[in-house]
């Protein structure tokens, strides 16, 4: 495989009057940069992700909004922030397909959510008022290309070995959700202090990293976050 082709899924955002397809400049400069060719899938046509689902080799998936809760079987709490039910549909679609023909994933915030409701497991919608108890600041208020809370990374997974061993490593963080009950593909592999899930790894070692955090915002500066990307793009080659 030359360049493998990296789907990643657009968010609908309102720029000024009119609805335009979005996905992160971080995340786009740095699967160019480890060697692979992102392209955008619209979303607001889940029964058309088996067709895309053809076109990629790896699927990234990013930051966005809240994932609204009857995909996990929950009302929504007054606390949840804007969703967007087309735009989970069409990931959790493409999730179970990629998933089924082996092709890697890397989750970035929402995603890390994201895959794991669609492999089976669940999320707090609100953190602060359901952990039921004291929690750091993960919305946080420096700027976001700086690590903000550490979070400690598991023995023998695949974060350990991006970050060379280092278990107790910091982060940036900009989230009020996160992964309650794991899916039983999924285990975990970085956690915060305070109990708050930061990364899940698929049960295989290879097949799927998703992370809390943005590595996205800090590679430039962070040789290691740069490693989650070029790491992604092997496991695309390879696969
Ligand atoms: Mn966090």
């Amino acid at each position: 495989m030359a360049k493998p082709i990296i789907g990643i899924p657009a968010e609908r955002r309102l720029v000024g009057d009119s609805y335009r397809h979005t996905v992160n400049q971080g995340e786009v400069a740095a699967i160019i940069k480890a060697g692979g060719i992102p392209v955008l899938i619209p979303t607001r046509e889940p029964a058309l992700a088996s067709h895309y689902s053809h076109l990629i080799d790896g699927l990234l998936l990013p930051g966005g909004p809240d994932v609204a809760p009857r995909f996990f079987g929950e009302e929504p709490l007054p606390e949840m922030a804007e969703a967007d039910d087309r735009l989970d549909a069409t990931e959790m679609a493409l999730i179970k397909q990629a998933f089924a023909a082996g092709k890697p994933m890397l989750g970035i915030c929402r995603g890390a959510q994201i895959v794991n409701i669609a492999l089976g497991g669940d999320i707090y919608q609100d953190l602060a008022t359901q952990m039921g108890h004291p929690i750091y600041q993960h919305q946080q208020k420096a700027p976001l290309d700086q690590g903000s809370h550490y979070v400690d990374i598991s023995e023998s997974s695949m974060l350990a070995n991006l970050f060379h061993g280092q278990r107790h490593v910091l982060v940036n963080s900009c989230h009020h959700q996160a992964v309650r009950k794991l899916a039983p593909q999924l285990k975990l592999t970085a956690k915060a202090g305070d109990g708050v899930a930061e990364a899940v790894e698929s049960k295989d070692g290879r097949l799927i990293l998703a992370v809390q955090w943005h590595p996205e915002l800090m590679y430039k500066e962070d040789a290691a976050e740069y490693a989650i990307f070029e790491d992604f793009i092997k496991r695309v080659k390879e696969a």
